[in-house]
């Protein structure tokens, strides 16, 4: 071993550790499945977030090692140890070294979060635009009212790629103490789970009721506020069929743990049967209806066996409709 020179060794160590974290990195298997387009970008972030933490443990905890065995007391040693005042290199050297891994890391952030469609301004559709004003974004619904017709800005929007188009799919999304309620705007069906085909892209308009929620569905990576008072939006494109948890993630009353629904990512044609039973089941057109109220009981009544599954009670089924 004297043969060798130290800074050698340190070579190879150092070879060595970087090679076995960028490998740990990419097979951590701590993530779940990938089922969104944006899945794989946030998971490359992560990953090279989890082998710089690893060189980091690693030359940390086996400096410690090393020096606890190789600096240990020996036998009938009773000297002070030796006196060490500091290094001005080393101290620049690891002040350096995470100020550029601080700052890397950032700007892949950013750009990370720029191909996902967070920095998309979301001006690009639905704004109504009334000729000859060039900032106007109301539009009248025909009933006297004016509302505000303006896509929602904060959130998760389209990307790059998509900017300019309008989602193929939209779902507005209510979030209320303690369930989700998704409305498919073209088509008046209501629900208690999320469905979306695979592949397309699809915008989630949230909000909230009555505290702050937040959506999140773990394999798509994706998750988004719903606050009382503002749309938010979360746009993703589902890559592979099944049927994934959508979980509140906001602490928001006693019944929060309880916050749960399901995503059903579905083909296209699977999903338009479901829009269609749906929309059949919603009519109030007895000949179609798959249930009927036989008796005297209240919507929220005669309904809440049928949507316990779903996690939405008689209470909530009653303020829905209010
Ligand atoms: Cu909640």
């Amino acid at each position: 071993m004297a043969q060798i020179p130290v800074s050698l060794l340190t070579l190879v160590a150092g070879i060595a550790v970087t090679a076995f974290s960028v490998w740990m990195g990419q097979h951590h298997n701590l993530l779940p499945l990938q089922a969104s387009a944006q899945a794989p970008l946030v998971d490359g972030f992560f990953n090279v977030m989890f082998s710089i933490a690893i060189v980091l443990f690693l030359v940390v905890e086996g400096t410690i090692l090393i020096f606890l065995v190789k600096y240990r007391r020996r036998p009938g040693d009773d000297t002070d140890g030796v006196p060490v005042e500091g290094s001005f290199a080393l101290e620049v050297f690891w002040t350096a070294i995470p100020t550029i891994i601080v700052i890397a890391l950032g700007i892949y952030s950013v750009d990370v979060y720029g191909r996902m469609g967070g920095l998309d301004s979301g001006n690009h559709q639905q704004v109504a635009q009334i000729p000859g004003t060039a900032i106007a974004a109301t539009l009248s619904d025909g009933s006297g009212n004016e509302s505000i017709t303006k896509a929602p800005e904060i959130g998760i929007g389209a990307s790059p790629t998509e900017q300019a188009q309008a989602a193929d799919l939209e779902v507005n999304v209510t979030g209320m103490q303690f369930a989700w309620l998704f409305n498919y705007p073209q088509s008046g069906v209501n629900g208690g789970e999320l469905h979306v085909p695979v592949g397309a892209d699809v915008q989630l308009n949230i909000a909230a009721t009555d505290v702050i929620h937040s959506l999140w569905v773990p394999q798509f990576r994706i998750k988004q506020d719903a606050i009382p008072g503002m749309t938010t939006r979360l746009r993703f494109v589902a890559t592979k069929p099944g049927t994934y948890p959508i979980v509140c993630t906001e602490l928001c009353g006693g019944y929060h743990g309880s916050m749960r629904s399901q995503v059903v990512v579905e083909s296209a044609d699977e999903f338009a049967n479901w829009l269609k039973e749906s929309q059949i089941a919603q009519t109030n057109e007895t000949s179609t209806a798959v249930a009927m109220n036989p008796t005297d009981l209240s919507n929220s009544e005669f309904l809440s066996p049928y949507t316990e599954n779903m996690g939405v009670n008689a209470a909530t089924l009653a303020q829905i409709q209010e």
